[in-house]
């Protein structure tokens, strides 16, 4: 079987794979079969081919020249797999029919399985969609990161209020993950430095580590779009390095020999839920620190497997990019373990580190940029400490004196450590210092990345900082989400869109085409009628299909502002109240969102919300023209629900606050209308559909700072609005919480009496007067199903492959791997 030629694969012999699977992961094959046991074997039976693929794209990668991109990540944000596998392979429709011999749905199958959860937000997805691309692109490509045994939080509801649980992703095996122990390393921490002069006379460091911790690594493959590539994600899993302490549990310390284990396990354990707010936790800084040094052992283990102790070729044949500043730490470990274990003089090691990294920075918000302590990191990793002192030392003396001489404003600005109270670690200073290319992740963030975060690095190196604007794959993000919208494009465009996404603008000739608009908001509208099911079973709420499905789904956070919709739709259901006859068309506000579980606004905000809900959808006067559905457990798969059913995507951040989004490209793709922020990836998504099919509202980021350089005063745009004004006041009277009054007050006085940072109140009348905009243009069924059909063809340049595309040219100059065509021979050992 190959994956490129799936043509020996047909339902009948997948279906007797499938069957002798069965036979492992079925307790009784007289009883029904359970969808578990079902999912399992099936998994099983395209593991076959993804794993001999894998073995083949390892030989063949092992014997070219070209580059590999090391991508280091702590969070990826996978989803479910075997769908997308499915898709990849070419092997879904033979899936379904097998898998209907037998008497069940392989979509019912496929829920069956839980997503891999191993990321916060757009970062961990972001992460994912892009090893996505490099498999389909037949890049040479590795994902590493950590095997946190909880991704994730699980989000339930109660009284209106999250309620945090541990994910379990893995609790009955994950069929997509082999362990591989020859490759487990052992990094250190702790402990002290030694001084030394070796025998030819040179002076060394020797780190005598006070813990050592076994890093063991499990390998996901990562299968691509209708070739042979298959790539991996290997990540991470912490143990204590001597299994078990024979000598305290001899002695009878059952709890001494138990505890080293545990606290090893502990670096793994689970997923740090926050985003956008960098808090200081030693445990996390040893996640960065032990995810990177473990990757770092890994790819000179597999470089000196080829080239032994030829350092020559190593930059040319790796590259390390670091999704944000989480990994830094590694280029600390390369520096150390080139000169401290591999003899190298310190210019040498700089060189190499100069040559091989470079970083992603995805968020201005000064509280998301990292910084530990110094104390910290001398107690934790005391060599790297040294070692970045040396690079701070040789930065200031050589390079920023030479641009600025004796200027000590900008040594003290430019610093990797910011002085104070207590001395810090800039993080990202040392990324840019080090890297050869410094991306943001939109066309307006790297603008300012280079204006307002970074400008005298711009001064010093004008050509390191740059732009990738983000992409999603069209893969998971259409062709597998939306099978039916699938069908129709490839109906009518030519060539395999989901390879070549810029194909769909085909469809612009379909724009006006009455038939077609027919066709595309029909299948709008069974997506609608599947949510629909979906939101009873999640929430009970009844909804109808024929409103406007109104979406905002993303994490919750003061700057994505789903506080600026909850106020809007108390203006709506106000409005309403005083009038039921209102010439509204009927509206669903879906919400998903889960909040960092010590982010006490983002949490009052998710109550607010189901506080509305509660009383909204139960209040008989208001005509079912107003829903409010906030589903819960927001995640990848539900996402993949939720986007094809979209008519509408909130994108309505404070403008320069969202670095690019990418729930607004897979809403736009799906043929939801985007009432946005001229923020982020909003701007190329409205320079692409054009400005007539997007709804574009609020103050730009140039006004923006205006607002706050003339003393922004939310309390004077709440006297002089009435309708926000009273909507406001209403959070304040306990009817949304009856006998709690004051419940919604926090929101309130975030915006009143706390300074409003995100300009919620600065933006409101022009959200509302847009949201009226939208309710005459839906009215409009031909130029809706128009406008949104546009959305759909013009969304080419946001697929993943596009921005691997320009990753692999403009940073990583990475060539695509040769495919053999000849089946590669498996070595036997003997
Ligand atoms: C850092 C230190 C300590 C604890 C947590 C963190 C941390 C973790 C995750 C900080 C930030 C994140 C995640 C950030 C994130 O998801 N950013 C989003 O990245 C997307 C992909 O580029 C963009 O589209 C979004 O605009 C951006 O918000």
């Amino acid at each position: 079987m190959s994956l490129s030629n799936n043509t020996s694969i047909n339902s009948e012999n997948f279906k007797a794979k499938v069957l002798s699977y069965l036979n492992y992961t079925a307790i009784d094959l007289g009883q029904q079969i359970d969808r578990k046991a079902l999912l399992k074997a099936i998994c099983l039976t395209v593991n076959d081919t993804i794993f001999s693929e894998l073995q083949s794209t390892k030989i063949n990668n092992s014997k070219q020249l070209s580059r590999s991109i090391n991508y280091f990540s702590l969070e990826y944000l996978m989803g479910r797999m075997l769908s997308n596998n499915l898709h990849n392979m070419g092997l879904y429709e033979i899936a379904v029919d097998a898998v209907s011999d037998l008497g069940f749905d392989l979509e019912d199958i496929c829920e069956e399985g839980h997503d891999l959860a191993l990321g916060n937000g757009g970062l961990g997805r972001l992460a994912a969609c892009y090893l996505d691309s490099l498999a389909s692109l037949d890049f040479n490509a590795i994902g590493y990161g950590i095997h946190y045994e909880h991704g994730l939080f699980e989000q339930q509801f109660h009284q209106c209020r999250q309620i945090e649980t541990p994910d379990e992703w893995r609790e009955y095996g994950n069929p997509w993950e082999v362990c591989r122990p020859e490759a487990v390393q052992e990094i250190s921490l702790y402990g002290n430095v030694e001084t030394f002069t070796d025998d030819e006379g040179k002076v060394r460091k020797i780190w005598h580590a006070g813990q050592k911790i076994k890093g063991v690594p499990w390998d996901i493959p990562i299968v691509g779009y209708r070739t042979q590539t298959v790539n991996v994600l290997r990540l991470w899993e912490s143990r204590a390095s001597s299994h078990f302490d024979w000598e305290a549990f001899n002695a009878g310390d059952y709890q001494d020999a138990h505890s080293a284990q545990t606290q090893a396990e502990t670096i793994s354990k689970v997923l740090y839920p926050n985003d956008e707010t960098a808090k200081g936790k030693e445990l996390r800084f040893i996640q960065q620190y032990f995810f990177s040094a473990c990757s770092i052992k890994d790819i000179i283990r597999r470089y000196q497997k080829q080239h032994g102790n030829d350092w020559s070729k190593f930059t040319d044949k790796i590259v390390i990019q670091l999704n944000d500043t989480h990994p830094t730490i590694a280029i600390l470990e390369l520096m150390r373990v080139l000169i401290d274990e591999h003899e190298f003089i310190w210019t040498d090691a700089w060189q190499v580190c100069r040559k091989i990294f470079a970083y992603t920075n995805h968020t201005l918000l000064p509280e998301a940029l990292e910084k530990w302590s110094v104390r910290m990191f001398e107690e934790v990793l005391p060599r790297h400490l040294e070692i970045l002192y040396g690079i701070n030392e040789n930065f200031l003396n050589n390079e920023v004196n030479a641009k600025w001489p004796d200027d000590k404003a900008m040594r003290s600005r430019l610093s990797i450590i910011e002085e104070g109270s207590q001395q810090m670690v800039r993080m990202a200073h040392l990324c840019v210092v080090t890297s050869y290319k410094v991306n943001g992740v939109a066309q307006l963030h790297s603008a300012l990345v280079k204006q307002d975060l970074f400008p005298e690095f711009n001064q010093l190196w004008p050509d390191k900082l740059t732009n990738v604007t983000n992409g999603i794959t069209p893969r998971r993000w259409l062709k597998a989400c939306n099978p039916e919208l699938a069908e129709l494009i490839s109906s009518k465009v030519k060539g395999d869109w989901a390879k070549s996404l810029n194909l769909l603008t085909q469809l612009t000739s379909f724009a006006n085409d009455t038939q077609f608009q027919i066709d595309f908001m029909a299948v709008k509208h069974r997506n609608k009628i599947k949510l629909v099911k979906e939101i009873e079973k999640l929430t009970g709420y009844a909804v109808s299909p024929d409103a406007i499905f109104d979406v905002m789904i993303k994490r919750l956070h003061e700057y994505k502002r789903q506080h600026l919709n909850l106020i809007h739709i108390l203006a709506l259901y106000r409005r309403l109240l005083e009038n039921p006859e209102l010439d509204m068309h009927p509206r669903v506000f879906i919400f998903g969102a889960k909040a960092a579980p010590g982010y006490y606004l983002a949490k009052e905000i998710i109550y607010g919300i189901n506080c509305l809900a509660e009383k909204i959808n139960n209040d008989g006067r208001i005509n079912n023209k107003l829903k409010v559905i906030f589903m819960p457990n927001y995640r990848v798969s539900l996402a993949e629900k939720i986007i094809p059913a979209a008519d509408v995507s909130e994108q309505i951040s404070t403008a320069g606050k969202e670095a690019s989004g990418t729930g607004n490209m897979k809403l736009s793709l799906n043929g939801a209308l985007t009432i946005g922020t001229l923020d982020g990836a909003n701007i190329e998504i409205a320079e692409e559909v054009g400005r007539e099919n997007i709804f574009i509202f609020g103050n730009t980021v140039e006004e923006i700072k205006e607002l706050d350089k003339n003393g922004y005063d939310p309390l004077k745009i709440y006297c002089a609005n009435p309708e926000l004004k009273a909507c406001l006041d209403w959070l304040d009277t306990g009817f949304f919480t009856p006998g709690k009054p004051g419940g919604l007050s926090a929101i309130k006085s975030s915006l009143l009496e706390e300074g409003d940072a995100y300009k919620v109140l600065a933006d409101f009348q022009c959200y509302s007067d847009t949201h009226k905009k939208i309710d005459a243009a839906y009215r409009n069924k031909s130029d809706w199903a128009r406008m949104a059909i546009l959305n759909t063809a013009k969304m080419g340049k946001f697929t993943s492959d596009r921005s691997i595309e320009e990753y692999a040219k403009n940073i990583w100059s990475l060539s695509k791997t040769e495919l053999s065509s000849e089946p590669i021979k498996l070595v036997k050992g003997r």
